[in-house]
Formats: C-alpha cells, structure tokens, sequence
C-alpha cells in the first residue's frame, strides 16, 4: 500500500457482505460531478438524501435507493464522497459497484483528459486512511475505528467509541502542550546560557517536568486498561495429569470444550478458549499433564505445554488437593514449579490452584492459592476474580478508551525519555543540550500515537488490517 497522497478515486462496498435490509457503495476522490450524473441521472444537493433510481449505461435503474454526496472538505476522507444506499444483496451490490467503475471509464473527456482517471476497487483501509492524511481524524482515532468494528465486548466497544471520539489523542495533546511548554523554556535557555540556572528555576522547570510525569503516569494507567481490553492476557492451565485442568477449562468457558477423563495423558494437544470476566478477554489455553512419559504423543503434548507456558502472561498452577498429601505427588508437583520458575520471567504471576476441594478431606485447605471444584463450581467466581487482579484490571471510574499495545509502548518511551530529562535537569552541571534532546525524543514518542511522527511502513501496517470499505 502506497502512502502518498494521492485522490485518485476509490470504489468499495461498505458494508460487510451476505443479505441485508440495505448496502451501501462508496465512492470517494476528487470532482465525483461526472460520476454522480452517469449514475444518478442528475446533480445531487450537498448532504441530502435524495431517492432515485440508478442507472446502468443504457438509462435502465439497476437498483432504487438514497444517494448522497459530500463535496470536499465536509467528509469522512475530506475528499468528495458519493454513497449509494441501495438493497442489501451481494449481486446487486455487486453490479451496482460495476456500475461506478464503468461510469467513471465512460465520463466524457474534458480538453482530451479524462475526468476520473481510473477509479479502481479500495484496498482495505484506504478510506480511513485518506481521512488520517486528509488530517480528518488521527491515527488513534483511524485505529478506533477498526477497533470498534472488531470490539467482541460490550466494553471494548464503548472504550473505542471513547478513543474515536478524541477521548484519548486530547489526552496526548494535553501532554504534548505541556511538552512543547516546558521544550521552548528549555530552547530559550539555550540560546541565553548566562543566564540558565536562573531562568530555569524561576520559570519552575523542574516543576513543570514533575507534573508532566504524574499526568503521564495517569495516561499510561488507562491506556494500559484500554490495551488489556483489545488485547487481553494470555492464561495457560499447567499441573500433573488427572488435576483437572481440562474440567477447570471447561468450567470457565462453560462449555465442554476439554475432553475430561479419569486416564492420566488424555489431553495431548492444546486447547484455548477466549473467556470474558468483566468485558476483559482472557485467552485460556488447557495443555497436556506435565510429567515423564514413554508414549511419543503424549510427550509432544507435554512439549507443547512448555511452549504454551514459556508464552504466558499468568499461569494457574493446578494441585489436585485429595492427593497433595502424598509425598510423590508433592515431589512431582515441586518438580513442576522448579521447571516453571526456570522458564518464566518474574513479572509472569503463577497461581496455585488446588482442585477438587468437593472430594478432599475437610482438614485439607492450602496454606496459599485458592481452593474449588472444576467439578461442582465452587470456588470458580473467586478464581475469575483473581485472573482479572491478576491480568492487572482496574476499573477506571471516568471509564477507559481503547488502546493498543503500540500505544503503551510508546508511553512507556515517553516515560524514559522524560526520566532522563528530569536526571539531567536535577545534575549539578545542568546538561541543558541532553535535557533538551530528551524532551524532543519524548515528544517524537507521544506523537507518534497521533501518527504526527511516525514511519510510513508503520502506517501501512496499521491501514492493511482494516476492513474493505472503510
Ligand atoms: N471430585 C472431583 N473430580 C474432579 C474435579 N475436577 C476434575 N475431576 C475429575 O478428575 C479427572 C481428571 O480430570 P481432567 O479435567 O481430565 O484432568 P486433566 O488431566 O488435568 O485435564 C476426571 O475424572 C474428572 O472428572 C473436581 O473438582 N472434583
Ligand atoms: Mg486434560
């Protein structure tokens, strides 16, 4: 995908294929006029829904429907866009879709040039995408977009609705204001170095740098809500065979996903089940019993297990707690943990879970983790609980926007450049150029998540992922 600006004209169904009440073609590119008469018949007034028939290159309507057309700048791309609302059929979409790119073709030369060079099928994205270059919407706002297309929850939905309304890049440009202040009194110290010391502190440099920190750090805390929210946390079961970690699958997804049975090595692949606690995705993944085995499947099983855990955001650790008091049990369960201390960074949280509480003598309680039945349920909500402490959910009371993982990467470098910048302003000989230099890199990170500096490959890489059409 070319990021150039160009307006030669795009063609697309807009809405998602298969039946439907209505479908709608859009068009969107510079001067639509010849366009819009070939296949309206007429000139349309400027965002009014006029009904009329459209027409197929011999005058004979190929659907009824509303047409509308926003003339350049007051659209969604900011260029000219033509939508045509017709009936919701896959042929007659289709034909209707023909239609336009036929029309355009045929318009009459103007001066021996053609007025709609080459209006061609929209790569998924390029609407959006026009409107980002168009400086319609922002980058955040374009990714809230597709992030609301694709929201699988109530709350990822509302959260990307917040973020496309500006909820979260006015939060950046709050940030950023702040950035570029405290940037110009640097700048200005710079080019007056007598008086530097002075003009810094009166001007409460340190200060300023200080709350622009705090208010970072509040950013950063709901992004980083709205991430987990699109993105969610990967959770794998892991435990000896026969705890019970396909039934604990199973009871969390609420379905029978797992086979469950009392064999010891049935599980042998992996199995995952995205589950939601609080609109929060959890991607749940049941894995083969760790242990030795001689049988060749079931030890790729127990290799894919490791692998699954060596990806893990958390771990469930399940005991079966009717057999913890036997000491080979515990031994092979400490076996487990020694593996899984050695394969997982600190930061991945382990959770003892101990299993089948219903069936254990009632003096069997674990001194740590949390105790239930995969099998009667009990104990399953405090474990969804726990998951979500876990997988750092906090519910933000003014609520939280969407937010991708980029994002809180890019605040967590804001965070180190402004780190740094604060070391240097607090040194006894003032490093004002490395002071200086940090600020502008903070600044290049937050806008990047406005997309106000970023690479172009990064652009096509968000834009391909979009939906046709939009
Ligand atoms: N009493 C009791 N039995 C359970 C419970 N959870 C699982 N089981 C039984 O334990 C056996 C192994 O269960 P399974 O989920 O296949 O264990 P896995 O090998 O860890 O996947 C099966 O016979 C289950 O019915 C529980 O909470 N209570
Ligand atoms: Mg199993």
């Amino acid at each position: 995908m070319t990021l150039a600006r160009t307006s030669d004209p795009i063609v697309a169904i807009a809405t998602a294929s298969g039946r439907g009440a209505v479908g709608i073609v859009r068009v969107s590119g510079a001067r639509l006029a010849p366009l819009i008469e070939a296949v309206c018949g007429r000139a349309l007034k400027p965002r009014e829904a006029t009904y009329l028939p459209f027409r197929d290159a011999g005058g004979e309507p190929v659907d009824h429907g509303l047409a509308i057309h926003f003339p350049s700048p007051n659209s969604f791309t900011g260029e000219d866009v033509l939508e045509l609302q017709a009936h919701g059929g896959t042929v007659v979409l289709q034909l209707l879709l023909a239609r336009c790119l036929e029309a355009a073709a045929e318009a009459e030369p103007v001066n021996g040039r053609q007025r709609l060079p080459g209006l061609r099928v929209a790569e998924p994205g390029e609407f959006s995408q026009r409107a980002f270059l168009n400086g319609k919407i922002d980058l955040a706002q374009a990714e809230a977009i597709a992030d609301l297309i694709d929201a699988s929850t109530e709350a990822a939905a509302r959260s990307a609705g917040r973020s496309l309304s500006g909820a979260f890049s006015r939060e950046i440009h709050t940030l950023r204001d702040a950035l570029i202040h405290l940037r110009m009194l640097v700048e200005a110290t710079l080019d007056f170095p007598e008086e530097e010391i002075d003009f810094l502190q009166k001007a409460d440099a340190a200060g300023q740098l200080v709350r622009l920190q705090s208010q970072l750090a509040a950013v950063q805390q709901r992004a980083k809500q709205g991430a987990l929210l699109r993105e969610g946390i990967k959770v794998v079961i892991a435990g000896q065979p026969n705890a019970g970690k396909s039934s604990l699958l199973n009871a969390l997804a609420g379905a029978e996903l797992a086979i469950v049975s009392a064999v010891a090595g049935t599980t042998r692949d992996v199995v995952s089940q995205t589950i939601q606690i609080h609109g929060v995705p959890l991607h749940v993944a049941d894995t083969a019993g760790l242990r030795e085995s001689t049988d060749e499947v079931e030890q790729i099983g127990v290799a894919r297990a490791w692998g699954q855990i060596e990806s893990a955001d958390a771990v469930l650790f399940l005991h079966d707690l009717t057999r913890a008091d036997q000491p080979d049990y515990a031994a092979a369960d400490a076996e487990i943990l020694r593996g899984l201390q050695g394969k997982l960074p600190a930061s991945v949280p382990v959770l003892d879970v101990w299993n089948k509480h219903d069936a254990a003598p009632a003096a069997a309680t674990p001194a740590q983790g949390i105790a239930l039945s995969a099998k009667t349920g009990l104990g399953i909500e405090a474990l969804r609980e726990q998951l979500l402490a876990m997988a750092g959910w906090q519910s933000v009371p003014e609520g939280v926007y969407l937010a991708r993982a980029r994002h809180v990467q890019a605040l967590g470098r804001v965070e180190t450049h402004l780190a740094l910048a604060a070391s240097h302003l607090a040194a006894q000989a003032q490093l004002l150029d490395l002071l200086a230099e940090e600020l502008r890199l903070a600044q290049n990170a937050l806008n990047e998540i406005t997309g106000e500096f970023g690479a172009d490959d990064l652009l096509g890489v968000i834009f391909s992922r979009f939906c046709i059409g939009k």
